[in-house]
């Protein structure tokens, strides 16, 4: 483990070295960065920092918006408009596309974000998080549109999650590997814990929400069926199961130990492809775990792959150990 590598030093050395990070994209992630640090802060003080509970909103989705949501939203987007690397910004928690105040400068950069993953297990003091992704601005056209943001997850050119647990700890993709950073709090920094993150190709474990059993498709359900089976079913070996509801805590373990999550398409509201959605939940984590190792699909297709039409598009999900990934993706194309 390195104990002294900052998440600062990590991002020049890779731009030094590897020249993988412009300036502005180095900027950009501190930033980044630093706008989760402050949330952490605010989601530890929880009842005591009276940011508990309900907001009395909806979102662009129609989902009851939580404090936590709304101030990380806010975090998120005052440390990001003023700094002259980003054109605009998307969220979870906003129906449209937030361009860079006229009276900052504007960059090449197009951030996307789910201010607070998990927002279920916000008051009940479980793990959730920060997830977010990055794209460029394609060349031309002086207003960023929402049309820009609509770019397939291979164009992506960082990102990463915080994840607010036991531990505070951003996890991080520029197209070389997943880096781990955990927040020391005397210090106010990002400390690399682990570098060259890989998710082991086979898994006994998987992460699905057990109770939508009955709406599942059958390659789901036949692939759930083989696991639960166990030893002495067509899998020849025992699974353990483990779904904490907020997807940046079940892609954490996923990248620490291995494991197959899944939130496919289900028959409850069958014309929606997913719950999860695709630009900066899918996207970001689907980059993530191929960059260690892994695979993640819709079942048909690599998320990666997908071209988005819109921007809170939802998407089913199949993500993890790549042998476990390929086998479910597997059973949907032959079924
Ligand atoms: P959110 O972004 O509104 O928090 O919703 C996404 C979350 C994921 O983190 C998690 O995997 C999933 O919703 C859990 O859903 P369910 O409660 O249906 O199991
Ligand atoms: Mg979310």
């Amino acid at each position: 483990m390195s104990h002294h590598i900052s998440l600062t030093r990590y991002l020049v050395e890779r731009q030094r070295e590897d020249g993988l990070i412009p300036g502005n994209l180095r900027l950009l992630l501190e930033v980044v960065a630093r706008a989760c640090k402050s949330i952490s802060h605010a989601v530890n003080k929880g009842a005591l920092g009276g940011v508990l509970g309900t907001a009395d909103t909806e979102n662009v989705q129609g989902e009851v918006q939580k404090k936590l949501d709304i101030i990380a939203n806010e975090v998120l987007i005052e440390a990001n408009e003023w700094g002259g690397h980003l054109a605009g910004m998307a969220s979870e928690e906003m129906d449209t596309i937030l361009s860079v105040p006229n009276r900052y400068p504007a960059g090449e950069y197009l951030l996307l974000f789910d201010p607070l993953d998990g927002s279920s297990n916000i008051d009940v003091n479980v793990s959730i998080g920060t997830i977010f992704s990055v794209l460029k601005k394609p060349e031309g056209g002086a207003e960023v549109g929402e049309q820009d943001f609509l770019q397939p997850g291979r164009q992506q050119v960082a990102a990463g999650y915080c994840i607010y647990g036991p531990q505070t700890t951003l996890v991080l993709t520029v197209g070389k590997g997943v880096a781990m950073f955990t927040l020391d709090r005397e210090q106010g920094s990002f400390v690399l814990v682990q570098e060259h993150v890989q998710i082991p190709p086979d898994t006994q474990e998987f992460a699905i929400n057990m109770s939508n059993m009955r709406h599942w498709d059958a390659p789901v359900k036949r692939y759930i069926d083989e696991c639960l089976a166990g030893k002495e079913g067509p899998r020849g070996k025992n699974f353990n199961m483990r779904w904490i509801a907020s997807m940046v805590a079940d892609v954490h373990r996923i990248l620490t130990r291995g494991g197959v999550f899944m939130y496919p398409w289900d028959k409850r509201e069958p014309h929606k492809p997913g719950k999860l959605r695709l630009m900066y939940e899918a996207n970001p984590m689907g980059w993530l775990v191929e960059q260690a190792g892994g695979a993640a699909t819709n079942g048909r297709e690599r998320i990666l792959d997908i071209a988005p039409t819109e921007l809170h598009q939802r998407v089913s999900v199949i993500l993890g150990s790549k042998n476990e990934v390929e086998r479910v993706t597997g059973y949907h194309l032959n079924a």
